[in-house]
């Protein structure tokens, strides 16, 4: 329709209809995870809610400019302009998008740089989580504090040795390897990640991290839960044909628990 104010109405207002509903899922926390155990995850919320309130406001402007420019420049009926664009305006917000996107990033960093590149305080339970196609390895040092030696020729999951522990090595002998991952609570956790064949990863809602096993590396990752409780641990890299299946449980418990739980795999 030629010059019809109506229907350059009709666009604005639907993008201003799909801009609230936006808005609004984001408003009553409708993907909101489920609450962090760590108080770095609280601080990376924070951050999240950070990008999340900069990111809005810019996509709600852009949104309503955007319904404002259909509106402004509908069809009246006469020959388009031809535009060169505007230098000035080109340059400011290439400008204010880098210093935000920088800005945020670094703020970031921190929080980021805190679980990985920095050690865990001292005295952490320090596990091994070995991952393969679909399962999870935990391997804790046992009472010597000290991790095995391992061969990769000797890796059998049929005949009980999925990490290929080298029997002559005393080190090794009370390893403790479990299926899942069982911590004490408000207690610091060294974990280093590897993996046995492709790439997987190691990742915790209510931790907030997510980490790769990359094959021929170990990844350090370090964590301090506050919360007792069951947790998924999922596989989010798509290692397979059952990759779907791939997840183990983090369980963190009181310490009395956590005692237990040794005492019972050394047992076995
Ligand atoms: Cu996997």
């Amino acid at each position: 329709m030629r010059g019809s104010a109506a229907t350059a109405l009709l666009i604005f207002i639907a993008l201003i209809f799909f801009v609230g509903i936006t808005v609004y899922l984001f408003a009553i926390h409708y993907f909101a995870p489920p609450p962090p155990i760590t108080s770095v995850g609280v601080r990376i919320d924070h951050q999240y809610d950070l990008t999340l309130y900069v990111t809005g406001i810019a996509f709600i402007l852009a949104q309503l400019g955007l319904g404002w420019a259909v509106f402004h420049y509908r069809d009246r009926g006469k020959p388009a302009r031809f535009t060169r664009g505007n230098t000035a305006l080109e340059i400011a917000w290439t400008v204010i998008t880098a210093t935000v996107f920088l800005g945020l990033g670094g703020l970031a960093a921190r929080s980021w740089a805190e679980t990985r590149l920095t050690n865990a305080k001292p005295g952490a339970i320090r596990v091994e989580v070995t991952e393969e196609q679909f399962t999870y390895y935990f391997r804790y040092p046992g009472r010597d504090g000290k991790f095995g030696r391992l061969d990769p020729s000797l890796v059998s999951a049929p005949t009980g040795n999925p990490l290929g522990l080298d029997p002559n090595d005393p080190a090794g002998r009370d390893d403790i390897v479990a299926s899942t991952l069982t911590v004490p609570v408000n207690h610091p956790v060294e974990l280093t990640i590897r993996s046995q064949d492709v790439i997987h990863n190691f990742f915790v809602r209510e931790l907030r991290l997510q980490q790769d096993a990359v094959p021929g590396m170990t990844v350090p990752l370090h964590f301090t839960p506050d919360r007792i409780g069951r947790y998924y641990i999922v596989c989010t890299q798509l290692c397979g044909m059952d990759h779907n299946q791939m997840h183990s449980f983090l369980d963190v418990v009181s310490e009395a628990d956590y005692q237990k739980f040794l005492r019972r795999a050394e047992a076995q």
